[in-house]
C-alpha cells in the first residue's frame, strides 16, 4: 500500500488534481487558444484567467499579471498557456500563504531555463540520491505509466520548473538507444503540459558504443553524421526535445580531449546538430586532472581560453564553487572569467557533501551567498547572478541555472521531510534569485504544515541556521573535503585513494607547521589570481580574508592568532563546538512544535535530528583528533568532550556505495547527555 505523498505540502497536491481536472475541462478561447480554468469548487481557481489578445511583451511567454476585477475577484492575464498555469499556481501560492491580492501583480522568471538535473541511472540507482531508487521506471517504461510523473511534472510547474534532464551526466550510451528514446518519450509527453521539456545526458563516446565507429572524434565526418542522425531521430520522436547536458574528459568520462580535440569541438558539434530544432547543449565545467596542484583552478585554466569558440547554444555549466558541492565554497571563480561564452550555475539540491538524506539543511542561503557574490569582472555588481543573467554581456535570451535533484521514489520524495524544502527553494530561486532565504521558507513551512506562526517562526529560524551549522560541523573555516571516502557521509580526513585529489589530504594538508591550502599569489598555488580585485588581494591577505574561507586559501600555524584573539587551533575547536550547539538545539527547537505536526512526520524529523547532533560531534572527534596528532595542542576543557578515540574512527567502516544514505543504525554510538 502506498502512502499519501506530500509534494510541497498536501495543499499543492490538491491543486495539481484541481489541474488536473481544469486541464480536461479547458474550453477554446476565440483567439484559438486554451482557457486554463481551473477549479470551480476553490475559491481560488474561481479566479477568471484570460489569455491576452495582443501579445503583452513584458510578460513575455511565461509570465502572467494577476489584477481584481471590478467584483473583486482576482484574474490572471497571460500570453501564453504556461503563463496562466504559472500565474493560478502563484495565486494557489498566495492563497495558501494568508496573502490578498490589493495591488497588480506581474511576474516574469528571470532564467530562461530553470532545470533539473537527474543523475539517475538506467538501472534505478541515483548517484548521489538518497530518497530511495530512480523515480523512473525504465524497465515498465513505455508501458506502464505511474501517477507519480504527473506529479512531479505538477509539483515542478507549481515552482517554475521548465526543464529536466532524465538522467546521469555519467551517462550509460544506451539512453540515445531507440529503445530508451521511446520511453524518454512518453515522459516529454506527460511532462509538455507542464512547460516542461526534456533533455538528456548523453555519453561523448556514444557513435563507437552504439554504431561501433572507429572513433568518436568530433571532426570525423562520420562521427558528425552519425550525431546528425541521432539528434533527427530524437527530434522525430520528441519534437520539443530540450537539448543535451555533457561531462566530458572529467573523471573517466570520454571526451574531445580523447582525440587531441577541445571542448569547444566537442560541444559544438553537439551544437550544431540540435541547433535547427532549437536545441541547447549545457557542457560542463567540472573538470580536474590528477595530477594537477591545484584543483580549484583547473576551470579556468580549461575554459578561460576557449573563450569566444562556443557556439551560441553551448551554455557551459559551472558549479557553484571551484571544487565540488562543499558545504561553503568561494564562488567558482569562471563565473568572471568568460566575455563572449554563455555560462550557467549547476547547484547541487541532493545533499552529497551535508549529510545526504539523514540532516536537516536548507540550502537556499548557500546557493544565494553564490548568486550574490560579485566577480567584479565589469566593475561593481557583476554578480554571479547578473553573470548567468546575461546581464553582463547581455546575452540574456541564454540565461540558465541547473539543479541536481535529490528526489526519488521514497514515500516523501526527497528522503527527510524538510529537504522537500531545498527542491522547492531551487524552483522559486530560479524563478526570482532576488526572493530571501527567510520569504522561500516561510512560504514552504506554510504550504506544507500549517499557516500557524507559532509554528512556522521557529521553524523558519531553525532552517535558515541550519547551513551555518553545517559549515561549522563539518567544514569550519574554510577547512574542506575532509569527508570519508565512504559516500561522502561523515568524516574522513586520513583516507586514502587511488587518486591524491580524491585524498583529504590533498585539502587539508594539516601537518606539524599548520593547516589549510595555500592558494596566495606568493608562496601558494595563485588560485586567488583567477579572481578579480579587490577579491582577489582580499582573498591573498590573510588579514582581510574572511575567516570563514581563511583555510580554503591559506595554510596556518596551530597557534597563528585569529581576529578573535584566540589560536587557530581553539578556534577550529569552537567553530565546531557552536556547530554542535546547534545541532543540539534544532532537536529543542522541533520538539517544542510538536502538537502542530502529524505524528508521522513529526517522528520521522525528530529521529533524523537526533542523528544530525551526534553526526556533528562525530565529526569534531574525527577532526580534531586526527589534527590533534599534528597540534599537539588540547581540545578546550569547555567544549563538548570527545566520545571516542582516534583510533576507534578510524577502525570505523561505513559501507556504502555512491547510491544511498547510511541507515541511522549503521553509523557509529554517540549519546547527546
Ligand atoms: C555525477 C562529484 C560526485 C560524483 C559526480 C561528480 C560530477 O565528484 O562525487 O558522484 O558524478 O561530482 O558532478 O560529475
Amino acid at each position: 500500500m502506498r502512502i499519501v505523498k506530500y509534494v510541497f505540502g498536501l495543499s499543492v497536491a490538491l491543486m495539481a488534481m484541481s489541474l488536473q481536472s481544469c486541464t480536461q475541462a479547458r474550453p477554446e478561447n476565440k483567439s484559438g487558444h486554451d482557457l486554463w480554468l481551473g477549479d470551480i469548487t476553490s475559491p481560488v481557481f474561481a479566479a477568471n484567467k484570460k489569455l491576452l489578445d495582443n501579445y503583452d511583451k513584458t510578460l513575455g511567454d511565461e509570465g502572467f499579471r494577476i489584477k481584481n476585477n471590478q467584483k473583486g475577484d482576482a484574474v490572471v492575464y497571460a500570453n501564453t498557456e504556461a503563463g496562466l498555469m504559472y500565474g493560478t499556481y502563484h495565486l494557489k501560492r498566495l492563497y495558501d500563504c494568508g496573502v490578498k491580492v490589493d495591488d497588480e501583480i506581474v511576474e516574469v522568471p528571470a532564467y530562461k531555463y530553470r532545470i533539473l538535473n537527474h543523475w539517475d541511472n538506467p538501472n534505478l540507482t541515483v548517484e548521489r540520491g538518497y530518497a530511495g531508487k530512480s523515480l523512473w521506471k525504465w524497465e515498465e517504461l513505455p508501458g506502464k505509466i505511474r501517477p507519480e510523473y504527473e506529479e512531479y511534472a505538477r509539483a515542478n510547474a507549481s515552482i517554475g520548473i521548465n526543464g529536466t534532464v532524465l538522467n546521469n551526466v555519467n551517462a550509460d550510451p544506451c539512453m540515445l538507444t531507440r529503445e530508451y528514446l521511446e520511453k524518454v518519450k512518453v515522459l516529454a509527453d506527460i511532462f509538455r503540459p507542464y512547460n516542461i521539456k526534456v533533455y538528456l545526458s548523453l555519453n561523448f563516446a556514444a557513435p563507437k558504443h552504439l554504431a561501433n565507429l572507429k572513433t568518436s572524434d568530433p571532426l570525423d565526418k562520420d562521427v558528425i553524421k552519425w550525431w546528425n542522425d541521432k539528434v533527427a531521430e530524437i527530434y522525430s520522436i520528441i519534437p520539443d526535445f530540450g537539448g543535451f547536458l555533457v561531462k566530458a574528459n572529467s573523471e573517466g568520462q570520454s571526451g574531445p580531449q580523447d582525440y587531441g580535440r577541445t571542448h569547444a569541438d566537442g560541444a559544438n558539434m553537439i551544437a550544431d546538430a540540435v541547433k535547427p530544432y532549437g536545441g541547447i547543449v549545457m557542457w560542463r565545467a567540472f573538470v580536474y586532472a590528477a595530477e594537477s596542484p591545484d584543483r580549484a583552478k583547473q576551470a579556468v585554466e580549461e575554459f578561460k581560453p576557449l573563450d569566444g569558440q562556443f557556439r551560441d547554444n553551448v551554455i557551459i555549466q559551472i558549479k557553484n564553487g571551484p571544487v565540488d558541492f562543499q558545504p561553503r565554497e568561494p564562488f567558482s571563480p569562471l563565473f568572471g572569467q568568460l566575455e563572449h561564452t554563455n555560462i550557467m550555475a549547476e547547484m547541487q539540491i541532493t545533499q552529497e557533501y551535508l549529510g545526504h538524506s539523514n540532516h536537516m539543511v536548507y540550502l537556499h542561503p548557500m546557493w544565494k551567498e553564490c548568486l550574490d557574490s560579485d566577480t567584479y569582472q565589469k566593475g561593481k555588481g557583476s554578480t554571479v547572478a547578473a553573470e548567468t543573467l546575461g546581464k553582463v554581456h547581455g546575452n540574456t535570451e541564454w540565461s540558465a541555472i541547473a539543479g541536481v535533484t535529490n528526489i526519488g521514489d521514497s514515500v516523501n520524495w526527497c528522503g527527510h521531510q524538510l529537504a522537500q524544502a531545498n527542491w522547492y527553494a531551487f524552483g522559486r530561486m530560479a524563478w526570482n534569485p532576488d526572493l530571501s532565504s527567510e520569504q522561500i521558507i516561510d512560504e514552504w513551512l506554510m504550504q506544507t504544515f500549517t499557516t500557524d506562526r507559532k509554528f512556522v517562526e521557529p521553524v523558519a529560524k531553525m532552517m535558515l541556521a541550519s547551513r551555518e551549522a553545517c559549515v561549522k560541523y563539518e567544514m569550519p573555516l574554510g577547512l574542506h573535503h575532509c569527508f570519508s571516502g565512504a559516500g561522502h557521509y561523515g568524516p574522513g580526513p586520513w583516507d586514502r585513494s587511488s587518486r591524491p585529489d580524491w585524498e583529504p589530504a590533498y585539502y587539508h594538508k594539516a601537518a606539524a607547521d599548520g593547516i589549510g591550502f595555500d592558494r596566495t599569489s606568493k608562496t601558494g598555488s595563485d588560485a586567488v589570481s583567477q579572481y578579480h580585485e579587490p577579491l582577489r588581494s582580499l582573498y591573498d591577505n590573510v588579514e582581510t580574508c574572511p575567516d570563514e574561507l581563511i583555510l580554503w586559501f591559506h595554510h596556518l600555524p596551530w597557534d597563528y592568532k585569529m581576529k578573535s584573539g584566540r589560536t587557530l587551533w581553539n578556534e577550529l575547536c569552537y567553530t565546531f563546538e557552536d556547530g554542535i550547539q546547534e545541532a543540539r538545539g534544532f532537536i529543542g527547537t522541533w520538539e517544542s512544535v510538536e502538537k502542530y505536526v502529524d505524528p508521522y512526520r513529526y517522528g520521522q524529523v525528530h529521529e533524523k535530528l537526533i542523528r544530525q547532533a551526534k553526526d556533528a560531534i562525530w565529526w569534531r572527534d574525527a577532526l580534531m583528533l586526527y589534527f590533534q596528532q599534528y597540534s599537539k595542542m588540547e581540545i578546550p576543557s569547555d567544549c563538548t568532550k570527545p566520545q571516542h578515540t582516534l583510533d576507534e574512527l578510524r577502525r570505523f567502516r561505513l559501507r556504502i556505495s555512491n547510491y544511498e544514505t547510511p541507515a541511522l543504525d549503521k553509523l557509529p554510538d554517540y549519546t547527546l547527555e
